[in-house]
């Protein structure tokens, strides 16, 4: 199985301020856990991370026929991109949301979330372990169907 990690923007900035809402493991730090991870469930992982939502749009575009998961943390973009949502539907591969701070006890504006539709889970508030939990979910549906 071969699964796609996406972050958008300012998640390479992870670490550095907020560590209150965000922790304090790197960006650098967080693709070694979910790299750890993927070898130990067996599933072959790429990360990718952009600022630029044409981006995010572009990549997701090119998993199509070539990645069966995508974990997708859109950062702010959760909160206004429907092009993401879009792209999502457009692909139709299995995805799974996730967020690292609990968005769902913050401001009104992060209530929103237009990725959500195109994914069959979320894993909300559960810090860096919610990647790892999103590539577990995956797994377990990959192997399921
Ligand atoms: O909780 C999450 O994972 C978010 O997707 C993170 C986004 C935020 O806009 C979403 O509402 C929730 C922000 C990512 C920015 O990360 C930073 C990292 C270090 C310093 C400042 C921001």
């Amino acid at each position: 199985m071969k699964i796609l990690v996406i972050n958008g923007p300012n998640l390479n900035m992870l670490g550095i301020r907020e560590p209150q809402i965000y922790g304090r493991t790197t960006y650098e730090d967080l693709c070694a856990r979910i790299r750890d991870h993927a070898q130990k469930i067996g599933a072959e992982v790429e990360i990718y991370q952009s600022n630029h939502e044409g981006d995010l749009v572009d990549r997701i575009q090119a998993a199509y026929g070539n990645i069966d998961g995508i974990v997708i943390n859109p950062a702010a973009y959760t909160h206004t991109s429907v092009a993401l949502l879009d792209a999502l539907k457009a692909v139709g591969i299995p995805a799974v949301e996730v967020h690292i701070s609990d968005v769902s006890a913050r401001e009104d504006f992060r209530q929103i979330s237009f990725v959500r539709r195109a994914c069959f889970a979320s894993v909300i508030g559960h810090g860096i372990d919610g990647y790892l939990e999103a590539m577990d979910l995956l797994w377990e549906s990959y192997r399921e169907n």
